[in-house]
């Protein structure tokens, strides 16, 4: 792919995902082609977390006493919020802030419903719009204003080791999450200096996109009792005392979609995961005059045997070249075709092929196998797809140990570099001007005795990630 910015905006286009001609810069519209795409992203999230957090869904405005009362998050989304000052011709008693995320819309409630470590742990999320005025550079579902399909999750608990549970159980979430959909990842913890405002420590996702540079695509964060302080969320411990509770919170975005679709597609388009494929397979009738009715008649009960067995298919009768056919699904990422023509038909046979390696097989035609045949092949592809995106991330992954070597090897193969580090936040923050990269943040490695930092040379401690950033 030579130019990915270029490849992503024509294929949101081409594919159908999303239309970013709205007149509000940072919005788009989903498209129903990709509202699909979302939908089956948010299933595939859904079935992990609802397992053991509860759906939600809370007010998209917040008073501003409300919103201002926690410092850190006021100071870190200052620039970022949208106002609601009038209600038609009147003027507002109070602003009303647009939410760009919901901490500060959902805790003081959580104040309310908590009373004693009988009520907790809290654990809800919910998937909704959030709104951030956005002062970088714009790109559909990668950097947008409004955010579509924020999903969060928040968390309150009685002791900080439980905080840390959910700490590790949303980071396992998100784990088997962008493994269901193939995602390559790396992960790491925020240094100070880009934490969430408010929050302990931030965990963070970041997947590397095929020109090279960063995308983060979740992150998990330990709050700490710091809301609790705030917004005054209390219980009463088997003891009689009074607590602040414990808090963690996470969440995605449709940036998911936007890896998704960058971890997978080539220069022939879309290429999905049957997980969130809007149909999983396209069986294209090859159709001759006279033939019509043998080869329709066998496409269609081939149609409903997919279908009834849950298999999301269809099938594309128009007037059409096949060729033109195969190119429009193609592109649109369908990950398995079928073609049958009166041939195959005569030689109880049909094609098979698949999208993210093209390669054709013919199939023994058995009503009664074909459905494990297709969904053995489904399993084969999510499994391929995933191992594809996987060794990228990791081949794109580079040790260093001399500082000139950061920014030639990230100018020269993009990707994330990693290196040696004290820790210390100054040292950071220059290594980030030094070498024009951003710091993702730290892994625990084990390091030699005598290892150094990569950049003033004190002691290291940590292992750093650093890269290009979207
Ligand atoms: C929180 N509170 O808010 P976070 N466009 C698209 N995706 C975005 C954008 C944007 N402008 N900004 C952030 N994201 C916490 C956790 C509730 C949930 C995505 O955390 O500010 C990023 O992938 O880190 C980010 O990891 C995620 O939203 C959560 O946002």
């Amino acid at each position: 792919m030579k130019n990915f910015s270029e490849w992503f905006h024509n294929i949101l286009e081409e594919a159908e995902i999303i239309d970013s001609r709205y007149p509000i810069k940072g919005m788009s519209v989903w498209l129903p082609r990709g509202f699909q795409i979302r939908k089956y992203t948010l299933n595939a999230i859904n079935e992990l977390v609802e397992k053991d957090h509860d759906e939600v869904l809370f007010p998209m405005l917040i008073p501003e006493t409300q919103l201002s009362k926690e410092g850190e998050t006021v100071k870190g989304f200052e620039e970022e919020v949208y106002w609601v000052t009038k209600g038609g011709k009147n003027d507002l008693n109070e602003r009303l802030a647009l939410r760009p995320t919901s901490e500060t819309s959902i805790y003081p409630m959580f104040s309310l419903w908590i009373r004693s470590h009988m009520d907790l742990p809290v654990k809800v999320f919910q998937t909704v719009s959030t709104f951030r005025y956005e002062t970088k550079h714009t790109r559909p579902l990668i950097r947008v204003r409004e955010i579509t399909t924020f999903h969060e999750t928040h968390t309150a608990h009685s002791t900080p080791e439980e905080a840390e549970e959910e700490v590790q159980e949303g980071i396992r979430i998100y784990k088997e999450f962008f493994d269901k959909l193939g995602i390559g990842y790396s992960i790491c913890r925020r240094p100070e200096w880009d934490k969430f405002p408010g929050s302990l420590y931030t965990t963070a996702f970041d997947a590397i996109m095929p020109d090279g540079k960063t995308l983060q695509i979740g992150t998990v964060h330990n709050l700490g009792q710091k809301f609790a302080q705030t917004y005054d969320i209390q219980f009463e411990n088997d003891e009689g005392e009074h607590e602040y509770v414990n808090q963690v919170c996470y969440g995605v975005s449709d940036r998911v979609v936007a890896a998704l679709i960058a971890a997978h597609g080539d220069e022939k388009g879309l290429q999905l995961p049957p997980v969130v494929a809007p149909e999983q397979v396209i069986i294209i009738p090859i159709i001759f005059k006279e033939k019509e009715d043998i080869v329709l008649n066998f496409t269609d009960n081939l149609e409903k045997i997919l279908k009834d067995n849950g298999i999301r298919v269809k099938q594309d009768k128009r007037d059409m070249r096949p060729g033109k056919k195969y190119y429009e699904w193609e592109k649109r990422g369908v990950p398995i075709r079928i073609e049958v023509g009166p041939r195959d038909i005569e030689n109880n046979n049909i094609v098979l092929i698949r999208r993210d390696t093209g390669k054709k097989e013919f199939i023994e035609y058995d009503e009664n196998t074909i459905v494990d045949v297709v969904k053995e092949c489904m399993d084969n592809i999510t499994k391929d797809m995933k191992e594809a995106s996987n060794k990228f991330q990791e081949e794109k992954t580079f040790f260093v140990t001399k500082p000139e070597q950061i920014k030639k090897t990230i100018n020269k193969k993009g990707g994330i570099v990693t290196c040696n580090w004290c820790g210390e936040i100054d040292c950071g923050k220059e290594m980030e001007d030094k070498f024009d990269i951003d710091v993702l943040g730290t892994q625990e490695a084990e390091l030699e005795d005598d290892a150094t930092c990569i950049n003033c040379g004190k002691k290291a401690n940590h292992k750093v990630l650093v890269s290009k950033t979207y």
